[in-house]
């Protein structure tokens, strides 16, 4: 009933994702580190299912509780209630609206209950018949109740924004999209621009925010002379460019995948900026998401001139609703978490000292630059190769300060400099080549990168938290 009615009322409504959000927004560090260690980016899986399963063991409670001590019963299932209420009226945008599934879902439930009840009281002669009619009725419920949440979840993802993204076209860059260089690609590498499909995806939501650009709006405020509002229509007017940018997460492990490399379609944000004047002082640009998630970023960033976009485009195509239709941004050389705010529609201009944006208090640094890396791609930790010359590949980032460099050591023997693929720009990762004439034996093979600044990658391992892992990527492999 709740997921049902949370199709009307709003999808964060939903008690499961709004009790879920407030989970999310509010677990410790620590804990939310062991999720993600061990689901990954099925951590949002794991949650919900988690969820599910105390729900349904409570609710298995509030039943046996209920042939003895119907009021208390009754109590389990109000309070029940009362927790979806708090949760869903308290998430950000929000309001009194959003606790109606919750009440009515808890309703439901008595009602489910005094019915079942009901139900199970037979005369001790039928009680054969009468558990057989009782089983039955409980499995009527239990499908009612899964069709109904199936249904809520399969209506709120098909919403306003998977709807109006299906036959929207975009406008055409001004300038045609930078040629990628013929040799960018190498063999054995990940590809150099990623597909939508395979692009890592890190966000806080339970369900994606559905944001219908016909009512979307972003509103330039704070310490500004000129606070601007524009509408879609507006945006798709203001000059676009298309610009490859590869995006990097502050969470990547050393040698992790949550990095890739897309053309982005977006006008260029310092032009806005300089149209709503920012007042001296105005040292942050806190970027909101219409489900209330921040991020800040430097004022003097998103000035210097860099490829910062508010992107309406991903490779040729509107931004997937889970990359943050209809738009968000992007900025080359910062962590997402500072920079690339997704479903954006709130711009404010402040300082650092004034507002923590939302992973600051949690523990993670305000300034978010990424840090100079690389990864070995092939071969593959524990992979096994003849003797003989073998091909040793993989990529290496330096957003927008650009990759001079990079070396490939074989066990403890000297650090030897790898061939470097051409790029578009500073502000993507480069692909890498080296051979490596194996010999027999176990081997650990290890990569570094220079970047154009004369920083070469420290070998210190840092752990992701609170500014970016550091350390060198290094490879097993065994050769016969
Ligand atoms: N609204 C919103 N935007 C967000 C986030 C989020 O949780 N909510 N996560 C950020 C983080 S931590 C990263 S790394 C990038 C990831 O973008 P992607 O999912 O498109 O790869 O989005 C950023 N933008
Ligand atoms: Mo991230």
């Amino acid at each position: 009933m709740a997921e049902l009615l949370a199709v009307f009322a709003g999808a964060r409504s939903a008690p499961l994702v709004a009790v879920g959000g407030v989970v999310v927004d509010h677990v410790p560090p620590g804990v939310k580190d062991f999720a993600i260690a061990v689901f990954g980016t099925h951590d949002k899986t794991a949650l919900l299912t988690g969820t599910a399963i105390l729900l349904g063991v409570y609710a298995f409670g509030v039943g046996l509780l209920a042939v003895r001590r119907w009021p208390l019963a009754v109590g389990g299932i109000v309070l029940f209630g009362l927790v979806g209420v708090a949760a869903a009226v308290t998430r950000p945008g929000a309001g009194i609206a959003s606790g109606i599934p919750s009440v009515v879902g808890a309703a439901a439930a008595v009602w489910v209950l005094r019915h079942l009840l009901g139900v199970a009281s037979v005369p001790d002669d039928d009680l054969v018949e009468g558990r057989r009619t009782f089983l039955k009725q409980v499995g009527i419920v239990g499908a009612v109740a899964v069709a109904g949440g199936v249904a809520g979840r399969w209506l709120t993802s098909r919403g306003a924004a998977t709807e109006a993204r299906k036959d929207l076209t975009l406008p055409a860059a001004g300038e045609p999209a930078p040629v990628v260089p013929a040799g960018a690609q190498v063999q054995g590498a990940v590809p150099y621009v990623t597909p939508n499909d395979d692009f890592y995806r890190i966000d806080t939501a339970l369900i994606s925010p559905q944001v219908d650009p016909a009512t979307w709006t972003l509103k330039i405020h704070g310490m500004v002379r000129n606070p601007i509002t524009i509408t879609w229509a507006e945006l798709l007017q203001r000059p676009m460019v298309e610009r490859y940018v590869t995006l990097a997460c502050v969470s990547n492990e050393v040698g992790g995948d949550l990095i890739g490399n897309a053309l982005w379609l977006g006008t260029p944000i310092k032009a806005l900026l300089d149209e709503a004047d920012p007042l001296p002082g105005a040292d942050q640009v806190v970027q909101r998401s219409t489900d209330g998630w921040t991020c800040g970023t430097p004022t003097a960033v998103l000035r210097d001139g860099r490829d910062a976009l508010l992107a309406v485009g991903m490779n040729g195509e509107p931004l997937p609703v889970e990359h943050g239709f209809p738009v968000r941004m992007i900025v080359p050389g910062l962590y997402g978490y500072v920079s690339a705010c997704k479903w954006i529609t709130e711009i404010e201009l402040t300082r650092f000292a004034d507002f923590d944006a939302y992973w600051v208090p949690r523990g993670w640094a305000a300034q978010g630059p990424i840090k100079t890396e690389s990864r070995i791609d092939t071969p593959r930790d524990g992979a096994k190769r003849d003797a003989g010359p073998v091909v040793v590949a993989g990529v290496a980032w330096a957003q927008h300060r650009g990759i001079a460099k990079v070396e490939v050591q074989v066990d403890d023997g000297a650090w030897e400099t790898a061939a470097l693929a051409p790029a578009v720009s500073d502000d993507t990762w480069r692909q890498w080549t080296h051979t490596w004439p194996a010999t027999s034996g176990r081997h650990v093979l290890r990569v570094r990168a220079t970047d154009l600044d004369g920083y070469t990658q420290t070998s210190d391992l840092a752990d992701p938290a609170p500014d970016g892992a550091t350390g060198w990527h290094e490879v097993t492999v065994s050769v016969s």
